[in-house]
């Protein structure tokens, strides 16, 4: 028998990630590819599995630890014939037969941390629980509590919590030798929500927001609670927050594309050759990159102090993509320098992998500017919510074949609905009208994305 200490793949270009969870004790038989801890970035969590069989010796982390590529996990014992395979790969490398670690759930753009809900005034139960022993967490051998917690609630029961911002060691458990049950934590969010409404109002005077009413709708019908999947909880705090934090002004325009989708359906059969489908999509972002270039302040972000403009060079687009858990918001990187072609085979791509789940938390960084396209679905027009900590999103409807003065006559013109939604903190009325004007201007004349 080898004991293997585990360390931390490489899982892209993170630093300093904070343990959420730890998924196994001391004593636990786990098998390849079981998670032992959850990790969160500020895009989503990503479970770490075991790259092989063993026996936990030595649990090296905890809830709260922020670890890097190469930090050690666990140590495990292992057997010599899996020793032979594990001696072979390096220390820092995901070990050979280790899979990738999983993103347990993809999440939009720059999902802020979720704020904790404040204490309700009595607990019905004392929460002084003692870190738990071993033999405790024998009955949950893999959902045991994380080494050091002064609570005991198994890992969907912190998921839960922690997807409602509630501060688990504040709740009494109802459960054997006080676990936390979910309907504990349901009963600790209820009895914060029916506080006395102080809670909305800070001291400082700030604008508060009084809650929605909580109303028993059956009194008016039957009906059916269905849970919001993770994603959805995650991107509605997000969404509420830049919906909040951002002064919003959206700015509308209809753009001529009768000869850029003449060019699009002529392109057909090279882009079926090339085996990709052209969508006006495509042709967009091109051009949003081509006016983001002139006109940089919309590829900018406000830095924390809320007083300096960070002015990006290099242009990344998100692109919101409908999943059947959700809203995503993946990045193509660098859309100024790639062709059509090349843009909608990544579009393609990238939004499989989004309906799959199969995104990682690189897919949905560094974006500097979100486009939203409803044009394959309906609507005439639509108010984007600004992707926060960008500046700028663009909400793109579904082109109509509309009669146009020239002039003369009335011509058929295809025209193309678009809203701009801008922080007006840093974009002026007349420079959001000014992007707006110029995006149309490409995107009726593809000649000016040469110029
Ligand atoms: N006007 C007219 N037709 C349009 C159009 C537009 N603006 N945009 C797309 N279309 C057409 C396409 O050409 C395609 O037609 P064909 O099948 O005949 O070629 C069809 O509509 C479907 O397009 P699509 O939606 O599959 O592809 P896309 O490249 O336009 O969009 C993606 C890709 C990933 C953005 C899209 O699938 C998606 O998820 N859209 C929803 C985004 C969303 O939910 N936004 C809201 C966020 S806020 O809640």
């Amino acid at each position: 028998m080898t004991v293997k200490s585990i360390p931390l793949p490489d899982i892209g270009n993170f630093k300093d990630l904070p343990v959420i969870e730890v998924l196994v004790s001391v004593g636990d038989h786990v098998l390849p590819e079981q998670s032992l801890i959850t990790l969160e970035s500020d895009k989503a969590t990503m479970e770490i599995p075991a790259p092989f069989a063993g026996i936990v010796r030595k649990v090296l982390v905890k809830t709260d630890d922020k670890l890097n590529i190469g930090d050690a996990i666990v140590e495990l014992e292992i057997d010599d014939a899996t020793a032979a395979v594990a001696i072979e790969t390096p220390a820092i490398e995901i070990p050979a037969k280790a899979a990738p670690p999983t993103p347990a759930m993809q999440e939009p753009a720059s999902v802020p941390a979720p704020v904790p809900v404040p204490t309700p005034p009595a607990k019905a139960v004392s929460n002084s629980v003692a870190t738990p022993t071993q033999s405790e967490s024998q009955p949950y051998p893999i959902n045991a509590p994380s080494a050091g917690a002064a609570y005991h609630a198994s890992p969907s029961v912190r998921a839960f919590a922690r997807t409602l911002g509630v501060d688990l060691s504040q709740v009494s458990g109802t459960g054997v030798k006080s676990r936390i049950q979910q309907t504990d934590v349901t009963a600790f969010v209820k009895a914060s929500l029916t506080q006395p409404a102080s809670r909305s109002a800070p001291a400082s005077g700030g604008s508060a927001i009084a809650p929605l009413p909580s109303i028993d709708f059956t009194q008016f019908g039957a009906i059916e609670t269905v849970p919001l999947s993770r994603i959805q909880k995650r991107s509605g705090k997000h969404l509420t927050s830049c919906w909040l934090n951002i002064p919003h002004v959206t700015q509308f325009d209809e753009t001529d594309i009768t000869e850029l989708e003449a060019f699009r359906v002529s392109l057909k059969m090279r882009a079926e050759k090339a085996g990709v489908k052209l969508t006006p999509l495509v042709f967009i972002m091109k051009a949003v990159a081509r006016v983001l270039a002139d006109m940089p302040k919309f590829n900018a972000s406000l830095d924390a102090s809320g007083e300096n403009l960070i002015l990006k060079k290099y242009i990344h687009i998100g692109v919101a993509v409908d999943t059947p858990h959700g809203l995503v918001v993946p990045v193509i990187r660098d859309v100024d320098h790639k062709g059509i072609f090349e843009l909608s085979k990544e579009l393609t791509a990238v939004g499989a992998r989004a309906r799959e789940g199969k995104l990682t938390p690189e897919d949905m960084s560094g974006g500097c500017f979100s486009i939203s396209s409803l044009g394959g679905i309906g609507g005439t027009q639509f108010t984007p919510i600004v992707n926060g900590p960008e500046v700028a999103i663009l909400g793109v409807s579904r082109a109509k074949m509309s009669p146009v003065w020239d002039g003369g006559n009335f011509a058929p013109r295809l025209m193309l609905p678009l809203a701009l939604s801008y922080d007006h903190r840093v974009i002026d009325g007349a420079q959001g009208a000014r992007f707006i004007s110029a995006l149309s201007g490409v995107l009726s004349d593809l000649r000016e994305l040469i110029l």
